[in-house]
């Protein structure tokens, strides 16, 4: 990794070549400002809107999202070269949110604000104009006639379906998209290795930025492709705003790039309050980058470190629900992460956690030794689900058992999984169905919940929708939360069996304490009796409290430790 000075160089270098390099390239389309209802019956809505003020380009079509009111996640793409539409195949009585975007040659614009509409109560059968009533009453008079009808149709097997002749010529809806079927209302994720082309992918779900818009400011980090940097993204119309800026290093070869490119073409195509979002990308000008909200804390696992003990239960279970949250959308989206772990997750000023890294190359070659090292450095042994190690059986589900881990990472405030366990100790542990222990201090619905995650056979696990309930019932209800993990079962779960500890590395009690930096008790443990690392093994949170060892970092520091031997020697996990 190179030093954070000569990155910082770099990073400013590039700016000032960026600042340079600015051309006139093409800018987006503004957003869609207005937007006026047009006709509104029970099942359909009908929109006309007007060109975006500044167009920056001819406009080739308009991209219409509707969903249903708070349900976001299922909705429904129609595309338009005129600037009205007509939705229907819509519930009675309900209320519908739409947005707009224009695309010209330099690709789509931001969304329209929100714009609700509701369709006509079941009563009403044509128009919402009062004048209309008598026609109404006419019309459900032939109505019922045509019911009639119908039925017999239905019934005598003819399909009676959406008439697709009635939608103006000039706009489709997008039940097929490059080559796959995706039914109305539900939106699916589209892997970006069935394009030809991927340059044409990147540029279907990510928005095209000018370089010149984009300030970078400082080096964060190093990703798989280059640096990670924080800046600030000034979009015509908008006020400049904080952003992250990964880049694609110089030299780089093609494939480097289109798998560089590839995330950006995955994460374009979500939008979820916890899922990381896509700002756009530069591919028009070098460096090639990636652009996404900034998120002030970073990976939570460093994060969760720093901050050792400092959250509130809830607050820790917020977490938690928003990563679920953001999971559900991805399995609802048909995407698998495969990746999922607190280093993957980001979390902003606000608490609110993102789900992120939507690498390519994440795929478990035929090599064996591939099952070990990956672009990161090792495939995520201790987060992967057994049947996913062991047969690539990557599916929602093997997302949950990690999702599970992340629960253990988030409640132990980002402690390694299984500790310094070797990959194949771990392998080995969890084929033989053993788990990991409890997090000190750990609700006890929670750690359930974990083990539930956990499951061998993957059926058996929850759905993420169950989870995100789950954990909003005990939000919901705090005194759920009030029930720990049993301190002794919590140390006798880990013991499989007696497992003295007088083989471990440690001589004596003192010298132990001393390597934890914990040397102060000896004197405390000698004269209650634990002077062998073997009656050391017995201790429990409840007799350090007793020993007078208050503070709960110390008491995690200790007890930490003792599990860390314990597992070493005994691979002393939960049995299932
Ligand atoms: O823990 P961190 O500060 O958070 O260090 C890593 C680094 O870049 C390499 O991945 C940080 N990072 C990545 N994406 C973002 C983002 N969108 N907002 C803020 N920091 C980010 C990450």
């Amino acid at each position: 990794m190179m030093s954070l000075t000569s990155a910082g160089a770099d990073c400013l270098t590039n700016h000032v070549f960026l600042s340079v390099l600015f051309f006139f390239c093409l800018a987006a389309p503004s957003p869609v400002s207005s937007v006026k209802k047009g006709k509104i019956t029970k099942n359909s809505i009908s929109l006309s809107w007007q060109e975006p003020d500044r167009p920056n380009g001819i406009i080739l079509e308009y991209e219409i999202k509707y969903f249903e009111k708070d349900q976001e996640t299922s909705y429904t793409i129609i595309k338009s070269k005129e600037t009205t539409i007509t939705a229907d195949g819509l519930k009675p009585g309900s209320a519908y949110v739409f947005q707009i975007r224009a695309r010209t040659a330099a690709g789509y614009g931001g969304f329209s604000r929100r714009f609700e509409f509701e369709t006509s109560p079941v009563s009403v059968a044509a128009s919402s104009d009062q004048s209309q009533i008598p026609i109404i009453v006419v019309s459900v008079t032939v109505g019922v006639i045509l019911l009639a009808v119908v039925i017999g149709f239905l019934l005598s097997g003819r399909r009676c379906g959406y008439s697709k002749a009635k939608q103006d010529p000039e706009e489709e809806k997008m039940h097929f998209h490059n080559g796959h079927i995706k039914l109305p209302g539900v939106r699916t994720y589209i892997d970006p290795h069935t394009y030809e082309d991927p340059n044409q992918a990147v540029h279907e779900f990510a928005k095209e930025i000018e370089a010149s818009c984009i300030t970078i400011e400082r080096v964060i980090g190093a990703g798989e492709f280059g640096e990670v940097c924080s800046g600030r993204l000034k979009l015509q119309g908008k006020r400049e705003f904080p952003v992250a800026i990964k880049t694609l290093k110089v030299g780089y070869t093609e494939k480097q790039r289109r798998d560089f490119l590839g995330e950006a073409s995955i994460m374009g195509q979500f939008d979820h309050p916890n899922i990381i979002h896509l700002e756009g990308v530069v591919t028009k000008s070098k460096p090639v980058m990636i652009v996404t909200e900034y998120m002030e804390n970073g990976s939570l696992d460093t994060f969760l470190k720093k901050n050792d003990g400092q959250f509130t239960v809830i607050q820790l279970v917020g977490m938690l629900r928003g990563i679920a949250s953001g999971m559900k959308y991805l399995s609802d989206m048909g995407y698998v992460h495969r990746d999922l772990a607190a280093r993957n997750i980001l979390i902003n000023s606000n608490l609110v956690c993102k789900v992120s890294d939507f690498g390519l190359s994440r795929v478990l070659e035929d090599d064996p030794e591939a099952a070990y090292t990956t672009r990161g450095g090792k495939i995520p042994i201790r987060w992967t689900a057994p049947e996913a190690i062991a047969f690539r059986k990557f599916t929602s589900a093997s997302d949950v058992w990690s999702y599970g881990i992340v629960m253990w990472e988030v409640m132990s405030y980002g402690e390694r999984p299984y500790w310094e366990m070797t990959n194949q100790d771990v392998i080995k542990a969890v084929e033989e169905g053993y788990r990991l222990p409890s997090p000190m201090d750990c609700p006890a619905a929670l750690y359930q919940l974990m083990l539930d995650c956990w499951q061998k056979d993957r059926n058996s696990r929850p759905k993420f929708d169950e989870i995100v309930s789950m954990l909003d019932k005990l939000i919901r209800n705090p005194s759920s939360l009030k029930t720990l993990v049993n301190a002794s079962s919590r140390v006798s779960n880990l013991l499989v069996e007696h497992s003295p500890l007088g083989s471990s590395a440690y001589r004596s009690v003192g010298e132990w304490l001393e390597a934890i930096k914990m040397g102060r008790y000896t004197e405390i443990f000698m004269e209650n009796g634990y002077s062998s690392m073997d009656a050391v093994a017995q201790v429990t949170l409840e007799d350090l409290r007793r020993l007078g060892v208050t503070l709960v970092g110390h008491q995690k520091k200790i007890m930490n430790s003792l599990q860390e031997m314990k597992v070493q020697l005994v691979n002393g996990m939960v049995p299932l």
